[in-house]
């Protein structure tokens, strides 16, 4: 494929509402895009990187200078195809969501010109995708249960909370006496230690879907010794960068469940390895979301429609996260997303939108 550049640039998107995390509390999103340029295509990738390293050691701005300076330089040696773009970029370690980020631009533009969708590519055997929704950490049980009162009115067909040492059991339990059969999950983001597991167990009592990452991202063996523990299934997500690291966090006993997010294990390709490895163990698996925009969300909702996807996703509507998406936005019917079938993610930035909300831009030759 025959590409002249990238355009780096950031957009900063407000959220409609505050998203409290144990890693902290986002009031807007500030999003790293791409934007693949060749003679007559051009494709779009976003990078999940958050502005502090917090959720994982990428940031945003590490992210724009490991770009810059080493990959579309090693990439101007030539882009076949967007499964080149992580052979190439191999040398270079770790770097996920950035690797990602390039390689879904890359692999719009070949998709675009192939007038072939991500949902095609990638394997997908459903035309629409269940939601889930997940809540953040509030500062009241009543403040909770208002917030999770609406999204179900909304629609959405599985509640996640973010839990972390003193907001855990008193609001799973507030949650499972007001709606006894919704499916519920927690969210840790690896705010445990083992030494919590007899604590953890208490949530045993509120027929949880799963709970995620409890306990810190190298603790694989920590999640084997906790999954003995526990009868709530155990899902990682920060754990699990590779399928090479899913191949082995399952057959350690460590996971009963992947969330798989392509930002974080490098690009949609590896995502649906990951995908495949699971399903080949009998391991269900989900999508993982990082408050994307109405383009990595595109993508995600294609990935969420394989068949080994039998859970549902924090995939959710624009609405959940932005008043105003750079895409269309995302549009939730009956607790459903459609999935996008035109060429590549299906979707653009409404031009108008993105020069509003870009804060930064920068366009980088190839060559
Ligand atoms: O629905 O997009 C969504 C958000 C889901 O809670 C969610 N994501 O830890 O999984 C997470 C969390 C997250 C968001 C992590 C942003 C990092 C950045």
């Amino acid at each position: 494929m025959k590409l002249s550049g990238f355009e780096l640039r950031r957009v900063q998107m407000p959220l409609v509402t505050p998203f409290r995390t144990s890693f902290g509390i986002q009031t807007h999103r500030d999003i790293p895009l791409i934007r693949a340029v060749g003679e007559d295509v051009e494709g779009w990738g976003e990078c999940v990187a958050l502005v502090d390293p917090v959720y994982s050691s990428e940031y945003a701005d590490g992210v724009i200078d490991v770009m810059t300076k080493f990959f579309i330089p090693a990439l101007a040696a030539g882009i076949p195809d967007a499964v080149s773009v992580s052979h190439t970029l191999s040398p270079f370690k770790g770097h996920r969501m950035a690797k990602a980020a390039l390689e879904m631009a890359v692999l719009d533009a070949e998709l675009r010109l192939a007038a072939r969708s991500f949902a095609r590519e990638l394997g997908s055997i459903h035309d629409k995708v269940p939601c889930g929704v997940s809540v953040g950490i509030m500062d009241s049980i009543p403040q909770l249960l208002d917030f999770v009162a609406r999204y179900i009115d909304e629609g959405y067909r599985r509640i996640k909370i973010k839990i972390e040492p003193g907001w855990d059991i008193s609001p799973v339990a507030a949650i499972r006496e007001r709606w006894p059969s919704i499916p519920l999950q927690v969210d840790a983001n690896t705010a445990y230690t083992l030494a919590d597991a007899r604590h953890l167990a208490k949530l045993d009592d509120f027929d949880l879907l799963l709970i995620e990452q409890p306990l810190d991202e190298e603790d694989v063996l920590g999640h084997a010794e906790l999954a003995r523990q526990l009868h709530t299934p155990i899902c990682l997500d920060e754990s699990i960068v590779s399928a090479a690291s899913a191949a082995a966090a399952i057959k350690l006993g460590a996971t009963s469940v992947i969330n798989i997010k392509p930002g974080r294990v490098g690009g949609y390709l590896e995502a649906r390895r990951i995908h495949d490895v699971a399903q080949a163990n009998g391991i269900p698996v989900w999508c993982g979301g990082m408050v994307e925009s109405g383009l990595a969300r595109a993508a995600n909702i294609a990935l969420a429609s394989l068949p080994g996807f039998t859970l549902p996703g924090d995939v959710s509507a624009s609405s959940r996260f932005y008043v105003q998406d750079i895409t269309g936005p995302w549009v939730m019917e009956d607790g459903y997303l459609t999935v996008p079938t035109g060429p590549g993610l299906g979707v653009e930035p409404i031009p108008e939108i993105l020069e509003d909300l870009t804060t930064w831009k920068r366009w980088v030759p190839l060559g």
